[in-house]
């Protein structure tokens, strides 16, 4: 019997509810902040704890047979994998943001401006779709200070309370994507029985909660 690998995040927003889960599908395993690996002792699986960023496309070239991420992760690298399971946690909405102050009211008026963004990926889809051409500013984090420095017109990023944005004196203009953690399988392992058995471990959990 083949051991599968599960890769989930190993610190961040998603790491606990990802453990929790795996931990309510009856899996027995340590849990060491340090370690990088860890056995499942009464299932055949191993769980590697990844950049979340980095889960994606180990899932697709077969690294990890299965993965939980962000559904936004999951679009932002392009990965070709299956989705499993929306898993109901990690819940938000990627969304443009203007200032406060702005006076901004309809999509064409992002036309030839600069957008700030960690999701250059995802906004440029969007923009696309719309017809609308504005330079996107690909930035590795903090995009919600551009506005207020002069360095972008608008922002493209994740909320969930809208507080950050406020905090910034940000308000949303518009609803790109909503996302949620989700569990994904390498394409090749569709019929693999322990793949089966445990998708329908994490189903009866998420049907015992809701
Ligand atoms: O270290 P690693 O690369 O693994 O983690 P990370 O820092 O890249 O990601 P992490 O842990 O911050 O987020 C993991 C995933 O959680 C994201 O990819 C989303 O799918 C999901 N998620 C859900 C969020 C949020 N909610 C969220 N609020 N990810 C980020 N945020 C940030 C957002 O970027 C902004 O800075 O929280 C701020 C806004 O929050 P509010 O509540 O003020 O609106
Ligand atoms: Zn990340």
């Amino acid at each position: 019997m083949k051991t599968l690998k599960i890769a989930i995040q190993k610190s961040g927003r998603l790491n606990e509810k990802s453990v929790e889960i795996l931990k309510n599908c009856g899996l027995s395993f340590e849990n060491y902040k340090s370690s990088l690996i860890s056995t499942v002792t009464n299932f055949p699986l191993e769980i590697l704890f990844l950049r979340d960023d980095d889960i994606p496309e180990y899932v697709q070239d077969g690294i990890a047979d299965l993965g939980i991420v962000g559904e936004n992760v999951i679009v932002e690298t392009k990965a070709e994998v299956d989705y499993l399971q929306k898993l109901g946690f990690g819940k938000c909405t990627l969304k443009i943001a203007v200032q406060a102050t702005s006076n901004i009211q309809k999509l064409e008026e992002l036309n030839g401006k600069a957008i700030a963004t960690s999701y250059p990926v995802i906004l440029e889809k969007f923009l696309r779709e719309k017809g609308i051409k504005s330079d996107i500013r690909t930035i590795s984090g903090s995009v919600e200070i551009g506005p207020g420095l002069g360095l972008s017109d608008a922002i493209f990023d994740i909320v969930s309370t809208g507080g950050t944005l406020k905090s910034n004196g940000l308000k949303p203009f518009a609803d790109v994507m909503q996302s949620e953690a989700v569990l994904i399988g390498n394409k090749s392992i569709a019929d693999n029985p322990e793949v089966a058995e445990l998708l329908q471990r994490i189903r009866s959990v998420l049907s015992a909660k809701s």
